[in-house]
């Protein structure tokens, strides 16, 4: 629990936390997080895009690794434990076996993701894209809202562009993946269940949108001769709040909206806003994004704006291995408590590890199901019975 006080310590903005890919935050979380790795006798390597991988090597050296690991990047005014509590409870485990100088017929490689949030950058995933093998080089183009691409911001983090390709862990050396997370949702806390098993996670789509109207003088312009970017804007939110009401499982959010030019006696000429559809079936996904791609196009025709909808990310509906299921359910029942099966409607760097090995996924219960909020938390007896569990199902697994 302290090390998960002490990262976040490193934000990017004062009074909060706020950590985002390539900060000067995450470089300073990351070389903290290198430095325990160390103490704790893992081989330490930050990979080109940042993502710090410490190995635990195995009776048999050079053997396949189970991965271990989480994001420790954040959003803004964020909580401590999502995505950090991954890697912290991955480090601990591991840690109590190199004390104990106890080695299993595998390797573990406790990993630590840089951006899986995508706040700062239109795209997201991309470091555990990386090292699942598929990762999009045009991504290196796309730019903050500084205008910093994301290759400079790599470059100035010292990661290397040319390098990203050996990043890529074959499938041959790895065994699979288990993400420990916060479950960010009421399900667990209302059980009285202190963890559960991930059985799937919800596909994402995440739309950027621009509606062009045209500014004007607030006091002269006559309302019928308006073409006002910011009322046609708020009336395509509602239509997204509509639709996803409409279609059962969807949930639909619009997060981020920025008017322009924003002055209080100018009529918005332009608005931009993001659009995240999420769903357990992807086709109900797809019907979401149709019907809100419908509406807004309509009410953009009817308003006489213009719009333009572009995709900037893209996941789908991953379900998670049964055998790691049935191991992690193993283990919680090893411990006592009964096991819950629950699907994950946040998104997880293991939805791209899945294209590479099995993916498992540990939930652990968090106060109020509250997360991407500062009053994020959890207990540190849920934290103790989350490592624990960790280590029975180390000890137990069985190479696939
Ligand atoms: O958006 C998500 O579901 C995750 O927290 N990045
Ligand atoms: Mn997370
Ligand atoms: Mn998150």
């Amino acid at each position: 629990m302290e090390r998960l006080d002490a990262l976040a310590r490193h934000s990017d903005e004062p009074g909060k936390l706020t950590r985002l890919y390539l900060s000067a935050a995450h470089k300073a979380a990351a070389e903290i997080l290198a430095g325990w790795m160390r103490e704790a006798g893992l081989a330490v390597s930050i990979d080109a895009l940042g993502t710090v991988v410490g190995r635990y090597e195995s009776a048999i050296p050079g053997a396949p690794a189970l991965l271990l690991g989480s994001h420790i990047d954040t959003v803004r005014d964020a909580g401590r434990y999502d995505g950090a509590l991954g890697v912290i409870a991955g480090l601990v485990a591991v840690e109590e076996l190199s004390k104990h100088r106890e080695t299993l017929p595998f390797a573990i490689e406790v990993v630590a993701f840089g951006d899986e949030e995508g706040v700062r950058f239109p795209t997201t995933l991309t470091s555990s894209r990386a090292l699942a093998g598929y990762f999009d080089p045009a991504i290196l183009d796309v730019c903050d809202a500084d205008g910093v691409s994301l290759r400079k911001a790599l470059i100035a983090f010292g990661g290397d562009p040319a390098a990203i390709a050996r990043a890529a862990k074959s499938r041959e050396e790895v065994h699979a993946y288990i993400e420990v997370h916060i479950e960010q949702g009421p399900v667990l806390e209302s059980a009285n269940l202190p963890v559960g098993v991930v059985t799937a996670i919800n596909g994402i789509r995440r739309l950027a949108v621009a509606v062009i109207g045209e500014a004007g003088h607030a006091g002269t312009v006559p309302m019928r001769l308006r073409r006002d970017a910011l009322t046609a804007a708020a009336e395509m939110v509602l239509a997204v709040e509509r639709v996803a009401n409409s279609l059962p499982g969807v949930v639909a959010t619009v997060g981020r909206m920025e008017v322009f030019p924003s002055a209080v006696n100018v009529i918005p000429g332009s608005v931009q806003f993001t659009i995240d559809v999420r769903s357990p079936e992807d086709t109900q996904r797809d019907a979401a994004t149709e019907e809100i791609t419908r509406s807004t196009r309509k009410i953009a025709a009817d308003r006489q704006v213009e719009l333009s909808i572009s995709t900037t990310h893209e996941a789908p509906a991953t379900a998670c291995s049964p055998v790691m299921i049935d191991a992690l359910s193993r283990a919680i029942k090893q411990l006592g408590f009964a096991t819950r099966l629950l699907p994950s409607g946040a998104g997880h760097d293991a939805m791209a590890i899945a294209q590479l090995c099995p993916i498992g996924m540990l939930f652990v219960r968090c106060a109020g199901g509250i997360s991407h909020n500062p009053k994020e938390a959890i207990s540190l007896q849920d934290a103790d019975i989350c490592v624990r569990i960790l280590l029975d199902f180390l000890r137990n697994f069985k190479p696939i």
